[in-house]
């Protein structure tokens, strides 16, 4: 059966236009990429297709090592492990759960702190106040791909004698006041998940300047093996594989092309939005460079005259599938929930909603999703 919007009528679009879905480079590059690593017989375990997707990740992020993945998770979890983190570490509530399940999985208790009303990234000043015999660490989030406040967390963490880590898992390719996201705290984590501009099927990747770090990491990463009979480490299996790597590595060829598209949708929504009351799209900073993935829309309902799960509703009958990023926050999840709140957090988690981009949509198609929205908000067409 097609789908209709209830009135009868087909939705706007025949096929779902989804957040996340896939950019997809040049499938000859891929599939010579892949040849080769068939024809090689070497399919995981430091291949040659990984090292080189570790040395444009560390090139692009300008430091000087990087350790790829098989997700960001592991990645997060390889950096907290290889830094010796103990006890409690402090996250935003607003991001999504992979952030707080890799520091929880490892045994360590995500200790959850506020965030910016406005650009929804971690609040230094809550963070601080958070701070307590137990606390070893900070991860922080650049959420969305617009950057936290590094230079304040930098000088918190130094204060305090906390790690510093940084998920990037939105911000590959970004600049944080011109240097590119990478080379802050002790390190940073990118995710190369296939929702993510640059994709590996499955990938990620941390960063970092700190050579025993990254030594370390790299051991726990294949099973904490040093040699062929030395293990030195408890590790993990969370390598890259070779298949990952290949599409890392094409979709990185095709990563300008990834953004100019992502920026002219944006520039496409920020049209097509203009002046409805109540609705926000959320700013990048100027002067920094962006990959634009996020498309970030805040409902004020007061104002709008309708809710942001009902603006999601709508748009969900016209097969535009927008995604509640990130609801609930964190520390409302079951297995965190708890007595504290946290109002800036539980307000934006309420509010966002990440509309569709990348390579599958183009301006005709925003133009037809910003018409959808004008007519659903009551205050928009009441004007
Ligand atoms: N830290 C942060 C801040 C993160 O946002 C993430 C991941 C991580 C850490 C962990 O990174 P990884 O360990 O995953 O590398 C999706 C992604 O699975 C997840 O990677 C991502 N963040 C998160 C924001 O989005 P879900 O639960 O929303 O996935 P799902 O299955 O609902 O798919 C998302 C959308 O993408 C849907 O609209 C469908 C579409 N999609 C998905 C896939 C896999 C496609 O169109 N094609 C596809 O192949 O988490």
């Amino acid at each position: 059966m097609k789908p209709t919007t209830g009135t009868g009528r087909p939705p706007a679009f025949a096929t779902p236009l989804r957040v996340g879905t896939p950019n997809i480079g040049d499938r000859e590059r891929f599939w010579a990429r892949l040849n080769g690593a068939l024809d090689r017989g070497w399919l995981s375990n430091g291949g040659p297709l990984m090292r080189e997707f570790e040395q444009r990740i560390a090139e692009q992020s300008g430091t000087r090592h990087a350790v790829a993945t098989c997700n960001a998770t592991a990645a997060l979890q390889l950096a907290l492990r290889a830094a010796g983190l103990t006890g409690e570490v402090i996250v935003p509530a607003l991001t999504f759960a992979a952030t707080a399940h890799a520091v929880a999985w490892i045994g360590l208790t995500p200790v959850f702190c506020d965030v910016d009303p406005d650009t929804g990234q971690l609040d230094p000043a809550h963070a601080e106040s958070l701070i307590g015999p137990a606390t070893s660490g900070i991860l922080a989030v650049h959420l969305w791909g617009r950057t936290a406040p590094v230079e304040q967390l930098e000088k918190l963490a130094a204060a305090h004698g906390l790690a510093l880590f940084f998920d990037a898992s939105h911000a590959y390719a970004c600049t944080h006041a011109g240097q590119p996201v990478g080379r802050a705290g002790n390190g940073e984590i990118f995710s190369f998940h296939s929702t993510k501009f640059v994709n590996a099927f499955e990938g990620g990747a941390l960063v970092t300047d700190d050579d025993a770090l990254a030594e370390r990491a790299l051991r726990m990463r294949n099973f904490g093996i040093a040699g062929e009979d030395l293990v030195e480490d408890v590790g993990i299996n969370a390598k890259m594989s070779e298949a990952a790597a290949a599409m890392g590595l094409t979709s990185l060829d095709s990563l300008d092309r990834f953004v100019a598209r992502n920026l002219a949708n944006l520039r496409a929504y920020e049209r097509g939005l203009a002046g409805v009351p109540g609705l926000r799209l959320l700013p990048f900073p100027e002067g920094e460079r962006h990959n634009y993935q996020y498309v970030i829309l805040e409902v004020d309902e007061t104002v709008a005259g309708t809710g942001r799960d009902e603006l999601l509703a709508v748009l969900r009958s016209e097969n535009v599938l927008a995604r509640k990023y990130f609801h609930p926050a964190c520390h409302q999840m079951t297995p965190y929930r708890g007595p504290a709140r946290l109002p800036h957090a539980e307000r934006l988690a309420a509010r966002v909603l990440a509309l569709p981009t990348g390579t599958q949509v183009g301006e005709a198609g925003i133009s037809e999703i910003c018409r959808i929205v004008r007519a659903a908000v009551p205050a928009c067409t009441a004007e």
